[in-house]
């Protein structure tokens, strides 16, 4: 009976050995607060979302191809566009057919606007400026300036 309890004891001893090493291996990840920092200043703020699957049908049913619908920014202000999309998309002014010239993004960045993409607009006169996708005819909303 005794050299059993021993033998127990030896064995356990054992174990504890082995998993205080494993955990000694183990190195817990230090977080760095700085680079935490960083990441958060690389994430992009954004005044409107073209949100995920628009590039088919069916976004214009609820008008959130481009959330949201209908954006106000005060006049001199600028208005950030994130493509949260898989798809190519644009931000043009107009109408799909008929552009108005006044803005593009693909003008102005010489492509599509890509995935997680942004494009940014200044905004120095007032009115209500509609735009559309020239990819997805069914993608259009409004910016109006104040
Ligand atoms: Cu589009």
């Amino acid at each position: 009976m005794i050299k059993k309890i021993i033998t127990l004891a030896i064995i356990l001893g054992i174990s504890v050995s082995i998993i205080g090493l494993s955990l000694s291996d183990y190195n817990f990840e230090e977080i760095n607060v700085e680079d935490t920092n960083a990441d958060i200043e690389e994430i992009i703020k954004s005044d409107i979302i073209i949100p995920i699957k628009v590039s088919r049908p069916g976004c214009d049913i609820e008008n959130i191809c481009y959330i949201p619908s209908t954006f106000v920014v005060q006049k001199g202000n600028s208005v950030t566009w994130i493509n949260e999309d898989s798809s190519f998309h644009t931000v043009t002014s107009g109408f799909y057919g008929e552009p108005t010239g006044l803005f593009d993004s693909t003008a102005d960045t010489g492509d599509y606007l890509d995935p997680y993409q942004s494009y940014t607009l200044s905004f120095d006169e007032y009115g209500t400026f509609d735009y559309f996708c020239t990819l997805h005819p069914w993608m259009k909303a409004q910016v109006i300036v104040e």
